[in-house]
């Protein structure tokens, strides 16, 4: 019997396949993954670690393009089902606060969440440095770019999709300017999205499981359940052949999100078929996006592949919440308000 609720909209047309029987973990792969192939669009070489949100009936996504010059942008997408996308070719027009072209140097990793009635694009964007650059819209075709939220070197901007307690809340991992060879995740509070404090720490690295032990990063937006905010990670190990990027599962407090309530002690998807483990860079899962149902309890989790592909993998929000609470593991001081 489902004792856990997801809080949100239903969803009944969203991407979805039944578990397969001997699955070995609580989230299953997509049968016809990777949903986006190699040079998607004339000039893209590949797009993964992008983001999709249902809009209008449909379905729309920011995505990371790499250009054949090397470099990465956001490009548009379309889909009926979420699954055969038609990209744009031109890169997203974000302007500044003036309405004049603004044209981040590269740009990448993009989440999409909305709240209330705007869509905040968030991305990794060049200030000085890899930083979270920050855009809004309404319509998906006027994108006004805001103000720089952190200073840098900082990945992974992860925003809420509701306010807490009156404020906008955005999970970050504060790095390095290169490769970063560590990171954890903390917390910051914003009541206007301009200025941003009350900063908490909220996860380590590490613990017993390995597959996370170099450093760990948020993925999509979190998803509110009864049990508390559940959230994919992206987990780094190193091993002599380089990093390997697993997908890992957490619950956070509904009310205080900077405290752990559950945290899975294993990966709850890590690098097995050809294109996560054969690409650009080998080894990759990175979780950007979540489309969910709560008539069903569905959800569908949209990752990058090996920096080469997008692919889709599922599972339900009884089954997630069960393997986390079953696997949990406290690492460190992650359970507390994250203040010194
Ligand atoms: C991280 C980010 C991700 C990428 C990953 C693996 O530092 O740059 O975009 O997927 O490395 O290359």
């Amino acid at each position: 019997m489902s004792t856990v609720r997801i809080i949100g909209d239903s969803l009944p047309n969203m991407p979805w396949q039944e578990k397969p029987e001997g699955a070995a973990g609580p989230v299953w792969r997509h049968a016809a993954n990777p949903v986006i192939g190699r040079n998607p669009v004339k000039g893209i070489a590949r797009i993964f670690n992008s983001a999709v949100v249902p809009f209008e009936g449909q379905y729309i996504g920011v995505f990371r393009a790499e250009t054949i010059n090397g470099r990465p942008h956001l490009h548009l997408g379309r889909s009926q089902d979420g699954l055969k996308w038609t990209i744009e070719e031109e890169r997203i027009p974000l302007t500044n606060e003036q309405g004049e072209p603004f044209h981040p140097n590269y740009a990448y990793d993009p989440r999409l969440v909305k709240v209330e009635d705007t869509y905040y694009i968030i991305w990794c964007t060049d200030f000085y440095g890899a930083a979270i650059g920050v855009a809004k819209t309404t319509d998906f075709k006027t994108f006004v770019r805001l103000e720089n939220p952190f200073l840098p070197f900082n990945r992974n901007g992860v925003l809420f999709p509701r306010k807490i307690d009156g404020n906008f809340v955005m999970l970050s991992r504060p790095s390095d300017s290169g490769h970063t060879p560590f990171g954890d995740v903390f917390l910051s509070e914003s009541p206007d999205f301009v200025y941003w404090g009350k900063h908490r720490h909220v996860m380590s690295k590490g613990g017993q499981g390995w597959w996370q032990s170099v450093k760990i990063g948020g993925g999509p937006a979190p998803i509110e359940t009864s049990e508390g905010w559940l959230m994919f990670y992206h987990g780094v190990t190193g091993t002599c052949n380089g990093l390997v990027y697993s997908m890992g599962a957490v619950i956070l407090d509904k009310d205080e999100p900077s405290k752990v309530k559950y945290r899975s002690s294993t990966y709850v998807l890590t690098p097995e078929e050809w294109y996560e483990e054969r690409g650009f860079v080998a080894n990759v899962i990175f979780p950007c996006a979540t489309l969910t149902d709560a008539d069903t309890g569905r959800i569908a989790i949209y990752y990058g592949a090996a920096d080469t592909y997008v692919g889709v993998a599922y599972t339900t929000v009884q089954d997630i919440v069960d393997y986390v609470k079953a696997t949990h593991e406290e690492v460190g001081d992650d359970a507390g308000l994250g203040i010194m």
